[in-house]
């Protein structure tokens, strides 16, 4: 079995302006970034996802650049960059950067050049059109822009002040190269590209029949030409690992940008559930899970995440933050590190954080969620119950403060944070979850230890055993005579679950589980709340 550093990794997401502020500024940074390394060391991790950094207005947190070569003030300077850098690889771990090409911020000099003149030799460089379609963006009612100074439109998947790069342009498509070649040469170990489907656009822009339906942007004819253009220039050329956002595809779409002899990605993010389950199907969550391995297993490699800086905290959204916090975010980690794929830990998920309820759409600082809040309000709806409408699903409830400490804001910072921290802090930090041996802090080091020593976890073959059980999910993974059964009773209350006839015979030794005693039981097992095991099968 052919052994691959990416598949066998796990990888951490660091959203730096709410992990550790080093200056007081109320920001998060890459000096404080440094400081807390040695924690993410120990937890065992492979790789840091670090997400944008790059010079930016910050009108989308770091997702709309104006300079790619230059580090935001707010995160540090280039020399803690590469101090950062540095000091990852001497920890053995490694360091992936968020390359933002689907778009620039409307302040960045190629698009300023751009919108100057219908003549300027950038125009191409962005989408203009005399006239709009009837599409809508992520953000906005209109993907289009009425420039007044030229008289046209420019396009916009996400806010207005990102506007889209014209990737058909080779001058374009060059520049980009040319710029990921600078951060590859500093050593960077790869990239997680993003909104990576979107840079193919339709000839024509025809109106879309629902609108609301987004789905037009994303994986239109084109697409994979350039990233196996992407590939041949720049990506083959380092030992790196690439993971790409691609939002609306099913299993078949989403092998064409990963399977290994198509040369484009090593990896992706979909979205079926993170964008299209807004709470815990399980059935649906199993098909899922089923028909994406089917789909890739053997011939391109799939990601296990849950929650990330766009989505809500996972035991907030699809398990149980309250009566059964501790309990429901170790079940929720065992499902993420034990199904096929590369797993991903986002910023305080190891300590069950949870996500937030902000009173006043004033405490909200997500571009998204105010976008719609707005244009929700001027469809004179109440304001009131537009924001409960909008919090569960804001982006938000993931981009609180990282909880360090008992202490003001969480010992994140010295100043006033840039977004409130979450009041459960007292309860819910990294300085009570080391002083608890069964916090789910270590639960997290247990699991990814696990993956570190048993190739069964990252290449064994994957079934599902419990297709239709509403609450329990049962799986086994195989490998070279190594067997491995999952237990998860992912409810609020008791469940029993009866081993098939196949497995009835099988000794079993436990090698985790989020319940300190679990007693064997034949071959039926009695699941508490959340209650999540790990056998291996003899
Ligand atoms: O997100 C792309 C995006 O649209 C996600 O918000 C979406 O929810 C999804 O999960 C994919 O359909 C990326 C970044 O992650 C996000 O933070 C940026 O706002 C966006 O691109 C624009 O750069």
């Amino acid at each position: 079995m052919k052994r691959t550093w990416w598949k066998e990794a796990v990888v951490y997401q660091v959203y730096w302006r709410s992990f550790f502020d080093s200056n007081g500024d109320g920001y998060g940074d890459l000096e404080g970034l440094i400081q807390k390394l040695d924690y993410i060391h120990d937890l065992g991790v492979d790789v840091i996802w670090l997400n944008p950094c790059y010079e930016s207005p910050d009108k989308d947190n770091g997702y709309d650049i104006s300079d790619y070569y230059r580090i935001m003030d707010k995160a540090g300077d280039m020399e803690t960059f590469d101090r950062l850098l540095h000091e990852v690889h001497q920890r053995g771990m490694k360091l992936i950067m968020d390359l933002v090409v689907n778009h620039t911020s409307d302040q960045h000099p190629w698009f300023i050049e751009s919108r100057s003149s219908k003549d300027n030799p950038k125009r191409d460089w962005y989408i203009w059109r005399d006239k709009p379609n009837n599409w809508r963006s992520y953000f906005t009612p209109s993907a289009w822009e009425y420039d007044e100074k030229t008289g046209q439109y420019y396009f916009h998947s996400f806010a207005v002040e990102q506007p889209d790069l014209n990737w058909e342009n080779k001058e374009v498509r060059e520049e980009i190269y040319k710029m990921m070649r600078f951060w590859l040469d500093k050593g960077i170990d790869g990239f997680r590209l993003d909104a990576i489907a979107l840079l193919a656009k339709p000839d024509g822009f025809p109106d879309a029949e629902n609108p609301y339906d987004i789905r037009y942007l994303t994986n239109n004819p084109g697409v994979h030409e350039y990233l196996q253009e992407m590939h041949d220039k720049v990506l083959k050329h380092y030992d790196i690992f690439t993971v790409g956002e691609v939002a609306f595809v099913s299993p078949e779409e989403g092998l064409k940008y990963v399977e290994e002899d198509r040369n484009e990605l090593h990896t992706l993010f979909h979205f079926e559930v993170c964008d299209e389950m807004p709470t815990w199907d399980p059935i649906r969550f199993k098909q899922i899970q089923k028909r994406w391995y089917e789909g890739l297993w053997g011939k391109g490699w799939n990601s296990q995440f849950l929650n990330n800086h766009d989505h809500t905290r996972q035991v907030t959204r699809y398990g149980n933050d309250k009566q059964f916090r501790v309990e429901s975010a170790k079940l929720l980690a065992t499902l993420v590190h034990t199904l096929p794929g590369t797993p991903y830990i986002y910023q305080g998920e190891e300590i069950g954080m949870t996500g937030v309820k902000f009173d006043s759409i004033d405490d909200y600082n997500d571009i998204a969620m105010k976008n719609k809040y707005a244009e929700e309000v001027a469809k004179g709806r109440d304001p009131k119950e537009v924001l409960e409408s909008l919090q569960l699903l804001s982006r938000d409830n993931s981009r609180t403060p990282m909880q360090w400490d008992d202490s003001e804001h969480a010992g994140f910072t010295t100043g006033t944070p840039w977004l409130k921290v979450n009041p459960n802090y007292k309860e819910i930090n990294v300085k009570q979850a080391l002083a608890a041996p069964n916090s789910v802090y270590y639960y997290y080091k247990k699991l990814i230890q696990l993956r570190k020593q048993n190739p069964v976890m990252v290449y064994g073959t994957f079934r599902d055993l419990s297709e239709n059980e509403p609450y329990i999910y049962a799986y086994t993974r195989e490998l070279d005579g190594v067997r491995w059964l999952i237990v998860l009773n992912h409810c609020d209350s008791d469940n029993v679950y009866t081993l098939p006839e196949e497995l009835s015979s099988a000794s079993r030794r436990l090698l985790l589980g989020n319940y300190i005693d679990v007693k064997e039981e034949g071959t039926t097992l009695h699941m508490r709340p959340h209650e999540a095991r790990i056998y291996a099968l003899q």
